[in-house]
């Protein structure tokens, strides 16, 4: 069997740790912003431990990359295992309308408890968590275009800490996304990191990350890498052989006309995550 291992150092992961833990004091609600196409490999099981009791929100962001079909079954298990999710597509907005929806429905019980005890006018603080690559930045910069205003810093609060009021005001955003570093369970995870780019490419073999999806795509969804690189369908061959043929068809060839497979693997994985290669899920529910 082929396998991807990756360099890895898990001292990021303490150190991703405590930072959420401490700006996690002041938040209510939590985003985690999951990769549409790898939901389970870019969740983190450190964010459930830290968050407690806090109320949990799911994105599935890159979810126009992602395969639609299994994305909604996606969906539909965190809503079944009550956990409010939405999908969203940062980069272009598509799904902030909703999230905004989703957050404000998740307030309400915050709100009211609040009420209770006659806390009034206090607003309701989100953070974004999510590891790297994944989209927070994108997201944040959304929520930047439709604040009402920009809060400065307050008493309390952290100095230099920025806080986007959204939705009316009742939501704040903090401006700053937590960081969670990824966990490398197991291979078949280190793959869907790779592959998505989660991993900067220096960790890692491309040419055996390449070598993975194509065998993966060949498998699952032929169609769009065999149009891009003009591969005749079905495409029936060995890895080795889909990656020779796209060096040829990219011109990636050494002096005395033999193939570069590394180029090649760094095409077949740039294609991949710039959706090149078709709307792709490498996890299923
Ligand atoms: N196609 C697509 N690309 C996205 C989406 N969201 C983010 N990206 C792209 O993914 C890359 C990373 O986005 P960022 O917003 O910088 O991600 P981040 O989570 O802030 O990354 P770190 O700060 O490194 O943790 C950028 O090239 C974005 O343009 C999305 O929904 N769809
Ligand atoms: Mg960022």
């Amino acid at each position: 069997m082929r396998e991807l291992s990756v360099q890895w150092f898990p001292g990021h992961m303490t150190k991703a740790k405590r930072m959420i833990a401490e700006e996690l004091k002041l938040i209510d609600i939590v985003i985690e912003m999951l990769d549409a196409r790898i939901p389970a490999a870019s969740s983190n099981p450190l964010l459930a431990e830290l968050i407690g009791g806090k109320t949990r929100v799911i994105v599935l962001n890159k979810s126009d990359l992602s395969d639609p079909a299994i994305t909604g079954e996606w969906l539909r298990y965190y809503t079944e295992n009550g956990l409010p999710a939405v999908l969203l597509d940062s980069v272009r907005g598509q799904g902030v309308k909703k999230l905004t929806e989703v957050l404000k429905q998740a307030a309400a019980p915050i709100s009211s408890k609040w009420l209770a005890r006659g806390v009034k006018n206090k607003s309701i603080r989100v953070m974004i968590a999510g590891i790297p690559n994944v989209g927070k930045s994108s997201l944040i910069n959304r929520f930047l275009k439709s604040a009402k205003a920009q809060t400065a810093d307050r008493p309390g609060v952290t100095k230099g800490k920025q806080w986007l009021k959204v939705a009316g005001g009742n939501l704040e955003i903090l401006d700053t996304p937590g960081i969670l570093w990824p966990k490398f369970d197991n291979s078949r995870v280190a793959f869907a990191l790779a592959a998505t780019g989660a991993i900067k490419d220096a960790a890692f073999d491309v040419e055996q990350a390449a070598l993975l999806l194509l065998e993966f795509l060949r498998d699952k969804y032929p169609d769009g890498f065999a149009c891009r690189y003009k591969l005749p369908l079905p495409v029936l061959s060995a890895a080795e052989d889909i990656l020779a043929a796209v060096a040829r068809q990219k011109g990636c060839l050494r002096s005395g006309g033999t193939v570069d497979l590394e180029a090649a693997a760094k095409h077949v994985l740039t294609d991949f995550r710039a959706g090149l290669l078709g709307r792709v899920s490498l996890e299923a529910v």
